[in-house]
């Protein structure tokens, strides 16, 4: 019966070599077979691919095994959802022609069985960071998407392959906890309980799996990434619970 809805995010297919990235890919691929049986809806939450850049009519070469099975499971029915991450936040309708997929662009609210869930991929939110958040601007801006893509694919590629590397080395090494009060996601999350109840937030971005109990009645969820983890997040109606695969 399929009455869960699973959550995962940061694959970074691609990065950092040919090799390691299938391997990743196959196991991500063991995992979409192993939830498919009990998987209603599946939020892919962001930087699936560490670049993506879908230009008029042409997409980057790769992931084949990813997309069929996604193709695969988007036939039979599961709703399958996909989140900008600040790596692969430049795609345009490929996805949703080709494997049925709804796009998110920002954050997303949904209730399942009464639960209110707040959904985003986690780049550009809470304090600092003001340099990111400047050139998310850029990276959103659909005239700049638009000249980009008028770069051919592999002097385009070539650029963003480079950015991205360079972001992985400033970003993405072995990240530690900074306690509760400084998670700044955490501290988002808090904000916005301020305003309106959630029982739930779940972000990825952070690399770093966490699951951080913000008052009596919510709970904020880092679903971490699939470099090191293999971690995602599961709702099975009444809790949403980390969890690992292959671990
Ligand atoms: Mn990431």
């Amino acid at each position: 019966m399929r009455d869960k809805i699973y959550f995962a995010s940061d694959f970074h297919l691609g990065s950092p070599s040919f090799e390691t990235s299938r391997e990743r890919e196959n196991r991500i691929v063991r995992w979409l077979n192993f939830i498919e049986p009990d998987c209603s809806e599946l939020f892919l939450m962001g930087d699936v691919f560490d670049f993506w850049f879908e230009y008029k009519y042409v997409v980057p070469k790769g992931f084949t095994r990813l997309l069929g099975k996604l193709a695969q499971m988007s036939d039979s029915g599961i709703k399958i959802y996909f989140f900008k991450g600040n790596h692969d936040m430049w795609v345009k309708d490929y996805f949703t022609k080709e494997l049925g997929m709804q796009i998110v662009s920002d954050e997303m609210i949904i209730v399942r069985n009464g639960k209110k869930i707040y959904l985003h991929h986690g780049d550009g939110l809470g304090p600092g960071d003001a340099k990111y958040k400047f050139l998310r601007k850029i990276f959103r801006n659909p005239f700049c998407q638009w000249l980009f893509g008028m770069l051919p694919p592999r002097i385009g590629i070539g650029i963003a392959n480079k950015w991205s590397t360079h972001s992985r080395a400033a970003n993405h090494n072995d990240e530690v906890f900074l306690g509760e009060e400084k998670e700044w996601l955490a501290i988002y999350a808090k904000e916005l309980l301020q305003k309106e109840h959630y029982d739930y937030f779940v972000f990825g971005h952070r690399h770093l799996p966490l699951t951080i109990k913000l008052n009596e009645h919510s709970t904020y969820i880092n679903i971490g990434e699939w470099l090191k983890y293999n971690s995602y997040a599961v709702f099975d109606g009444n809790d949403l619970t980390l969890t690992y695969f292959e671990k």
